[in-house]
C-alpha cells in the first residue's frame, strides 16, 4: 500500500509540473491504471460529488421545478464513455436524498424524443435512454428508464459473493430462476472478480420513477429541448445491496457510494474523427462497458 501511495504521488506531481498535456496524461494514466489496478478507467479521474441532504420531500412527478432540484449541484456535462470526449448534446444529472429516499435526476437534450418500449423490463438500452447503476460490496443494481417512463431492473451478484454472502438460499434469488442468468459484462469481459448473477425478476421495492418530456415524444416535426427523468428508491428498498458491508441505511454523513450515470442514444455524433461511442456518462469507464462499479461515481453523503 505504501509503496501504491507514493507512485500515485510521484505521478501525481509528475502531472502536475508537466501540465495536463492530454496525450502525456494518457499514457501515464494508462500505464498506472494496467499496472496499479486492473480496470479500464484511471482511479484518479472518478468524479466525486457531494449529494445534498434534503428537508422536504420531492413530487415524483419528472418536473425536476423544485427548489432542490434547482438549487442542486448537477453533475458534469456526460462524456463519452469509452474516450471521455465531450458529447455532443448536454446530459447533466444530480442526487440528494432523504432519511426515507435516495432521489435521482436526469436533465436530457434531445431533439426529438422518441421511444417504443412500453413492457417492463424490455431491453430499454435499445431505445434512448439514462440509466443508473448502484453498486453495493457483493452486487449491483443496473437500472434503465425511456422516453415512455418504461423502466428495466437487474440485480447482479458477483459470483464470489453470491454462496459466501447467503444470497444463493435466499428464495429469490434461486439461479434456477428463468429469469436469472450468469453475466460476464458487455465490452470488458476481464474483470478481476469475474462473473456475476443476474436476476432479471428482481424489482427494486418501493421504487418510484417518472419522465417528463419537454417537446413531443415519437413526433419529429418538431423540435424537443428533451427529457427529464425523476427518481425516489427508498433506502428500505436497499438491504440487499448493504448486506455485504453492513453499511448504514440511510447513509452516515461522509459514507461513499459507488454510482453510476448513463445514457445511451442514437444521436451519435457521425462527423468524421468522431469517437462518439453513443454512450455518455458522468465517469468515463474507458471501455464499452457500464458494469464496472470500480469506475462508478463516488457520491458522498
Ligand atoms: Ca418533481
Ligand atoms: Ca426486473
Ligand atoms: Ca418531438
Amino acid at each position: 500500500m505504501i509503496s501504491l501511495c507514493s507512485r500515485l504521488l510521484v505521478l501525481t506531481s509528475c502531472l502536475f509540473l508537466f501540465g495536463f498535456d492530454n496525450h502525456r496524461q494518457q499514457t501515464l494514466t494508462s500505464s498506472l491504471s494496467q499496472s496499479s489496478n486492473e480496470f479500464p478507467c484511471s482511479q484518479w479521474t472518478i468524479p466525486s460529488y457531494k449529494s445534498e441532504r434534503i428537508a422536504s420531500p420531492l413530487v415524483i412527478d419528472g418536473k425536476l421545478n423544485e427548489a432542490a432540484w434547482q438549487n442542486a449541484t448537477k453533475s458534469t456535462a456526460f462524456s463519452d464513455l469509452i474516450k471521455g470526449t465531450p458529447a455532443h448534446l448536454d446530459t447533466r444529472a444530480a442526487v440528494l436524498w432523504d432519511d426515507q429516499y435516495l432521489y435521482v435526476a436526469y436533465w436530457i437534450e434531445e431533439p426529438n424524443v422518441e421511444a417504443t418500449l412500453k413492457e417492463r423490463d424490455a431491453p430499454i438500452y435499445q431505445n434512448n435512454d439514462v440509466e443508473l447503476f448502484i453498486a453495493g460490496k457483493d452486487g449491483y443494481y443496473e437500472f434503465e428508464i425511456n422516453g415512455y417512463n418504461t423502466i428495466y431492473e437487474v440485480l447482479f451478484f458477483w459470483r464470489d459473493a453470491y454462496q459466501r454472502g447467503g444470497y444463493s438460499k435466499m428464495p429469490e434469488f434461486n439461479e434456477k430462476d428463468p429469469l436469472a442468468k450468469t453475466f460476464n459484462g458487455v465490452g470488458y469481459k476481464t474483470h478481476p472478480r469475474g462473473l456475476r448473477v443476474g436476476f432479471w425478476s428482481w424489482d427494486f421495492p418501493g421504487l418510484k420513477h417518472a419522465v417528463d418530456i419537454q417537446g413531443t415524444i415519437n413526433n419529429n416535426k418538431d423540435l424537443d429541448r428533451g427529457w427529464t427523468v425523476e427518481l425516489a428508491l427508498p433506502w428500505s428498498g436497499m438491504k440487499i445491496l448493504a448486506k455485504g458491508d453492513g453499511r448504514s441505511l440511510p447513509p452516515k454523513p461522509g459514507d461513499v457510494w459507488k454510482m453510476d450515470f448513463s445514457r445511451f442514444n442514437t444521436y451519435k455524433d457521425k462527423s468524421p474523427g468522431s469517437v462518439d461511442s453513443g454512450g455518455w456518462v458522468w465517469s468515463p469507464h474507458g471501455a464499452w462497458d457500464s458494469h464496472i462499479p470500480e469506475c462508478f461515481t463516488n457520491v458522498i453523503f
